[in-house]
């Protein structure tokens, strides 16, 4: 049996998600809310100790991180492969999923609190908004402030909005010539850069490659069309909060377009 301890809109739960859905295997959901802490539950933290999701028990079997469990998945049940056979290609593949795992997956949530999220915590009364800085103890209460207080005018978001636009130009450049992240297959590089791309278009923010990006426009339009995409990325989303993504990224697109043109 196949359990997946996940949340609807963490963009690495939606990676198993995604991959067992290209595989067609059968799962059962575990759902975790990390906008209610159930992820510190003493039961939680038995299985993953860092308090995060994803988390896939296979048969009795802990498998964390999200990277780590598409390639155990893939090794499981190879059919259909989601890594290419060429060794070359597979570095490739890995690259992509590494770099998410180093820098973009901690921009991405920068981002989405700039743009987004913050204005979820700022509904709150005052004494509130106080309680949650003071939470971030002495040496993170100031930048916590100015995180809240500044959205995509603070200088950590806007890093974190180049990091980004970089990732989606160096898509861009390897789409040129091939027609998945890592050759001529759709993989695990796929699987593990789709919802960081999504959260994006969540975020409004699609004209980074409307406008101006056309191989991984054209990816994009390709990967929504499967059916692993609308199950795996919208079928555990809060409605509430897929709202305020949309609402709150229409008001920051000027705002983003400006800063990176
Ligand atoms: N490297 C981990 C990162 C997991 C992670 O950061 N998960 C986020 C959601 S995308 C989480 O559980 N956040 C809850 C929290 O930090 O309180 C993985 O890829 O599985």
């Amino acid at each position: 049996m196949l359990e997946l301890y996940h949340h609807g809109t963490s963009v690495c739960a939606a990676k198993p998600r995604i991959a067992l859905a290209e595989k067609a295997l059968p799962w059962v959901s575990r759902y975790v809310d990390i906008l209610k802490d159930e992820h510190f539950a003493p039961e939680y933290l038995k299985l993953n100790p860092k308090g995060v999701v994803p988390t896939l028990v296979h048969d009795g079997r802990v498998i964390r991180e999200s990277t780590l469990i598409g390639e155990y998945l893939d090794e499981v049940f190879p059919d259909p492969p989601l890594k290419p056979s060429d060794p070359w290609d597979r570095v490739r593949m890995r690259l992509w999923t590494k770099r998410l795992d180093e820098e973009l997956h901690a921009a991405c949530g920068i981002v989405t609190f700039a743009i987004s999220h913050r204005h979820a915590v700022l509904a709150n009364p005052p004494e509130l908004v106080e309680a949650y800085i003071d939470k971030a103890g002495p040496a993170e209460r100031e930048r916590r402030r100015r995180k809240l207080q500044r959205g995509i005018d603070d200088p950590e978001a806007q890093g974190a909005l180049r990091v980004y636009d970089r990732f989606l130009e160096d898509m861009n450049t390897a789409l040129e010539d091939q027609p998945w992240l890592a050759g001529e297959h759709f993989s695990l590089a796929e699987v593990g850069v789709i919802p960081y791309v999504n959260r994006l278009d969540m975020l409004q923010l699609s004209g980074l490659w409307t406008e101006q990006r056309p191989h991984l426009a054209d990816w994009f339009a390709r990967v929504k069309a499967r059916a692993s995409f609308e199950p795996a990325l919208f079928g555990y989303v809060p409605p509430a909060l897929r709202e305020l993504m949309r609402e709150r990224g229409t008001e920051a697109w000027p705002g983003v377009r400006a800063l990176l043109e």
